[in-house]
């Protein structure tokens, strides 16, 4: 069978042994390792998605699946092509306070980072005042906010209300992103940029950025 094709499987049958064992097949044998993040890693948790939508898997799954995804993932990382030829801003990047979904965020954080952006990852369910004060001490050039859940929309407005009381609105590029967002949500809380991936997202800062 397909090597990428074994590898989704195992990240829908939540098998994070034969995910590792594959992942590191697909290493050695030098194959395109962004698309196999892209058409095995997440097109298989986007099949758990459905699986759990119609009933048929349940939490207990979705965090097998997680984890074989996960182990997959560090295997993958440190063989990500890097292109660190300039210097490029720093950003800070989180999910926001109420939502523990990490593994989009996570990957848009490690597609930055090799791409040469300076990355301050303060993880997942982040207070909004810890954003405030790690952009205050870094001086990051851009925010980068994620949510899953509908309910934790808001938090992303909070935070862009907050970055304006404290003065800090013009000096962060604010992106968001995550499945629950889109192009009208980023419209009506003002951020600055809505992308649906991470490779849009490198391809969009770096449009902006390197001018
Ligand atoms: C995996 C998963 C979990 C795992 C999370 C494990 C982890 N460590 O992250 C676990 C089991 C813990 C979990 C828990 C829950 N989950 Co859940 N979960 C999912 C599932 C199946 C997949 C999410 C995922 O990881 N996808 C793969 C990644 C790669 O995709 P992604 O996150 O969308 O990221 C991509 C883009 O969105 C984008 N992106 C993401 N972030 C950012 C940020 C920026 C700046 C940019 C530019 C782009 C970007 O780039 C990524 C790809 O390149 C989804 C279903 C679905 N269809 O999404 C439900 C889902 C998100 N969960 C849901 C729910 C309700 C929950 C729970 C509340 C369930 C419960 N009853 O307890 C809890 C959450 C508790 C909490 N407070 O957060 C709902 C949310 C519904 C809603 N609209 O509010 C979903 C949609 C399932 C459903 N249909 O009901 N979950």
């Amino acid at each position: 069978m397909n090597l990428l094709k074994e590898l989704e499987d195992s990240v829908i049958e939540g098998n994070e042994e034969n995910a590792k064992k594959i992942a590191q097949e697909i290493v050695n044998k030098n194959l395109d390792i962004q698309d196999a993040i892209f058409s095995a890693l997440l097109s298989g948790m986007k099949k758990v998605g459905e699986l759990y939508e119609n009933h048929e898997y349940f939490i207990p799954e979705i965090i097998l699946s997680a984890d074989a995804l996960n182990v997959a993932f560090e295997i993958f990382t440190p063989h990500l092509k890097e292109t660190k030829e300039s210097v490029k801003p720093t950003v800070v990047i989180g999910v926001v306070k109420g939502d523990i979904h990490e593994i989009g965020k996570n990957i848009v954080s490690t597609f930055l980072s090799i791409s040469g952006y300076n990355v301050i990852d303060l993880g997942r369910n982040v207070h909004s005042n810890i954003f405030m004060e790690e952009i205050e001490k870094s001086n990051a050039q851009i925010l980068c906010l994620s949510t899953l859940m509908s309910p934790t929309l808001d938090e992303m407005r909070l935070i862009i209300d907050k970055l304006k009381e404290k003065g800090l609105r013009d000096k962060v590029k604010v992106m968001i992103g995550g499945a629950t967002t889109n192009p009208e949500f980023k419209e009506e809380i003002g951020a600055d940029f809505y992308c649906k991936d991470a490779i849009e997202a490198v391809n969009t800062l770096n449009k902006y950025f390197l001018k």
